[in-house]
């Protein structure tokens, strides 16, 4: 089993949630090796802040993406090799800031490729900005008197948009984080999963979300229970809200052909006349 650790110094805050998502995350690629998916076989994509990070701490092959753009270059890497399975890193002001079109547009296509959401509720590299999932009234650095925008809802956003696969996790909950990763990937489609995640440095939650978060129980088999219960305040969801199997984009697009295994067998044959 291949190492997933790699030289480079941390540099995360200590405490940041960043933690609990990379050693879910380390934990799910062991489960899935377990599970038939080779660690050659995940490619991984990031986009630019605390959250991107995690692309130079973990030993597996991908593209460190522009502000924003994870999901252009998981798209991209996915349509040249479908074959590939695609983890994509955001952070909430890369994913639903910058890149929100991609993000949209990548659930509505129904891609086959993974988005983890590292939501901090802040820019948290560029020290603290708001961002579109900031809470009413957070202070920040762009927000000294609080933000004053209601904050975009992750998961029924992404349900809105298309994704098959809609699932929230706290960081702090490593196994239970692990387990919706592992599922995420192993789903056949856009799989989205929210990762609430403290900002010891802007946005410290640990508190709230120790308080509040609480497992579903079970996946709501109606879509206006799932979107009522993402939306809940009093108790914060954690779990599956929304599965679903439709077809998938590159599928749609190559029906029967798959491009790389046609370049590697014109390749071969090449190599074989030679
Ligand atoms: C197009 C563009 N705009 C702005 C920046 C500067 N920038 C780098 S990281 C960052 C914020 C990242 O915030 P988020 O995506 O929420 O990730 P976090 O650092 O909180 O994990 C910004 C604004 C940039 N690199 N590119
Ligand atoms: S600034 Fe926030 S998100 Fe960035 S490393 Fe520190 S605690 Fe983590």
């Amino acid at each position: 089993m291949r190492e997933l650790d790699t030289n480079k110094a941390n540099t995360w805050c200590s405490g940041c949630g960043n933690f609990g998502i990379i050693n879910a995350v380390k934990k799910a690629i062991h489960d899935l090796n377990a599970k038939e998916v080779g660690t050659d076989d995940i490619v991984i994509t990031a986009g630019i802040g605390c959250h991107g990070k995690i692309f130079d701490y973990l030993n597996l092959s991908g593209i460190y993406g522009l502000h924003g753009r994870a999901l252009a270059t998981a798209q991209g890497i996915k349509l040249a090799n479908p074959d590939l399975k695609i983890i994509s890193f955001g952070g909430d002001g890369d994913s639903l800031g910058e890149g929100l079109e991609h993000t949209l547009f990548a659930a509505k296509r129904n891609m086959d490729i993974t988005l983890i959401l590292h939501n901090n509720g802040n820019y948290g590299l560029t020290t603290g900005q708001f961002s579109p999932l900031s809470f009413q009234g957070y202070k920040g650095l762009s927000t000294p008197f609080g933000s004053i925008e209601k904050p975009f809802d992750a998961v029924p956003l992404l349900i809105e948009a298309g994704a098959t696969f809609v699932a929230r996790a706290y960081s702090a909950r490593i196994d239970h984080l692990c387990e919706m990763i592992v599922k995420a990937v192993q789903h056949k489609g856009f799989s989205f999963v929210e990762v609430l995640q403290p900002c010891v440095a802007y946005n410290n939650t640990y508190q709230l979300f120790n308080q509040k978060v609480k497992h579903l129980e079970i996946v709501p088999d109606k879509l206006s229970q799932a979107l009522t219960l993402a939306r809940s305040t009093e108790d914060i969801y954690i779990g599956i809200f929304h599965q679903e199997t439709r077809a998938v984009y590159h599928e749609l697009l190559y029906q029967d052909a798959n491009p790389y295994r046609q370049r590697k067998s014109a390749a071969e044959r090449r190599e074989h006349k030679a």
